[in-house]
């Protein structure tokens, strides 16, 4: 066994053996796996599609690799099959989400980023998987993948049956919903034909919640999102100024963005979280106010981000993104003071992206989105009346039942 996929010896899986693999990844603590063949051409149109509209914004890795996201074995060449798994993140033992993003002092930090990064949790799950399969399997050969290379892992997942491709453009699995992690084992098995798998239709119907809530209007058609309207892209991805007509827009969202979940009916499935390495506990991000974060030094963000995946946008970014949401405070005029003292605190001492993203926040503060005209600049094409948009409140979030020891 190798972790490469290379020879191609002829490993045929039948779905005897495919549901011993199923128990091993229960027992790993994956929520579900589904396997697929690697003909991904009824997705690879619309992957490049988007590429052309220029929706990865300034994600130059997401056109890089060319084919190599959309054919599985030119990336790996060898591959025959892929194991696609999913992990759930959503810890309901942490603050409610809702009431977080709708007290604007508050910070809103997405809930898969409020605690440890997911990648190294799910490759040594994918590696442990991959050790037990090929105990059984001799001459098993596979890659591991989790966010890490050119692999279209929603593509895949639909492919392989995990969940249907929701209008937010996320698998949505009709019995978990949607807060789980992708990750996918490349390998060098065939699928014997009584596995070949069945795709679920999207279950949306009429429902549109999640493009009229989206507070940036970045979901632009169904299972579309242009990521430069995107919270998650602007704030994780996106290095630059934030455009100042989606400035008022990202409300206290300081790292990534989860209303297009938390709006969707399909979450009120969720299940909570087998992981304590995504629990909020800890270090409280889940309650933290924008203000005590604002006051961490770069060392303090570095130490209190150990192993966390918001170190990796490094400090000044960090800043900015709490300048914007400091800006977005509904504060009273004594509060105001507070802030504009706290935000000129760090003014020159960072760099001039932050600078001007403090100018910013303390010419905006105390305006409201409603007393600024946001013109939008792409044309919607599910034709959605801006006045429509609600950007800080949804009318209704579908959360996991919380557990009883939280105060509601
Ligand atoms: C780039 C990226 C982003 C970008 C762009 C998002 C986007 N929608 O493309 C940004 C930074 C905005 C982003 C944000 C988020 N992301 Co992201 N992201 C990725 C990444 C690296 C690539 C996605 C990609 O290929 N996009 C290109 C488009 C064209 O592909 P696509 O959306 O998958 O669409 C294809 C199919 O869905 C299909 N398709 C679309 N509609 C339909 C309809 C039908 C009927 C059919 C047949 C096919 C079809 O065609 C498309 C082309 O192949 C993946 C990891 C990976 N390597 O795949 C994670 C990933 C998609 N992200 C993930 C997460 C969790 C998020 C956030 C929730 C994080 C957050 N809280 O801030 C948000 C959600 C925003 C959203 N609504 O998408 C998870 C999603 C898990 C899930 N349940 O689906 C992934 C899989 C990471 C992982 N390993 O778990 N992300
Ligand atoms: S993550 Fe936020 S900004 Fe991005 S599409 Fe979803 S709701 Fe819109
Ligand atoms: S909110 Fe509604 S439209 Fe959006 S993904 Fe969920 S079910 Fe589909």
């Amino acid at each position: 066994m190798t972790d490469t996929v290379s020879a191609q010896p002829t490993l045929v899986l039948s779905s005897e053996q495919f549901a011993q693999i199923k128990g091993w990844a229960a027992q790993l603590g994956f929520a579900d796996i589904s396997v697929c063949d690697i003909d991904l051409s009824d997705y690879e149109k619309g992957y490049f599609d988007w590429l052309a509209q220029d929706y990865h914004g300034d994600m130059e890795y997401m056109s890089r690799h060319g084919i190599k996201r959309s054919r599985p074995e030119e990336l790996e060449p060898g591959t025959l099959s892929i194991l696609s798994v999913r992990l759930n993140y959503f810890d309901c033992s942490a603050e409610h989400a809702a009431r977080q993003i709708q007290q604007t002092d508050k910070a809103y930090i997405s809930r898969y980023a409020l605690q440890k990064d997911y990648h190294k949790l799910m490759r040594k799950r994918l590696q442990q998987l991959a050790d037990k399969i090929g105990q059984h399997f001799n001459g098993f050969q596979y890659r591991a993948f989790c966010d890490s290379a050119p692999v279209l892992e929603r593509s895949i997942a639909h492919k392989a049956g995990l969940g249907f491709i929701g209008k937010n453009s996320l698998i949505i699995h009709p019995r978990a919903g949607s807060w789980f992690f992708l990750g996918e084992l490349y390998t060098n098995l065939t699928i014997s034909t009584d596995l070949s798998e069945k795709t679920h239709p999207q279950g949306c119907g009429p429902c549109n919640a999640c493009i009229v809530e989206c507070p940036t209007q970045a979901i632009i058609d169904n299972g579309i999102v242009d990521s430069r309207r995107c919270i998650s892209y602007l704030t994780i991805e996106y290095k630059g100024a934030i455009p100042l007509e989606l400035r008022a827009l990202m409300g206290n969202r300081i790292y990534g963005c989860d209303d297009c979940q938390l709006v969707c009916p399909w979450n009120k499935f969720t299940a909570d979280t087998n992981e304590d390495v995504f629990r909020a506990q800890q270090n409280r991000l889940d309650k933290a106010t924008l203000l005590e974060l604002w006051q961490w030094d770069e060392n303090q963000f570095l130490q209190n981000f150990a192993g966390s995946p918001i170190r990796r946008i490094g400090y000044p970014q960090w800043c900015r993104n709490l300048a914007v949401a400091l800006g977005n405070i509904k504060a009273s005029n004594h509060e105001k003071s507070a802030i504009i003292q706290a935000l000129i605190s760090k003014k020159t001492i960072i760099n001039d992206l932050v600078d001007e993203h403090i100018d910013w926040a303390i010419s905006h503060l105390g305006k409201t989105p409603e007393s600024e005209n946001h013109a939008l600049p792409h044309k919607q094409i599910f034709a959605i009346d801006p006045k429509n948009i609600r950007p800080f409140k949804a009318k209704k979030y579908y959360l996991p039942k919380m557990p009883d020891n939280i105060d509601k």
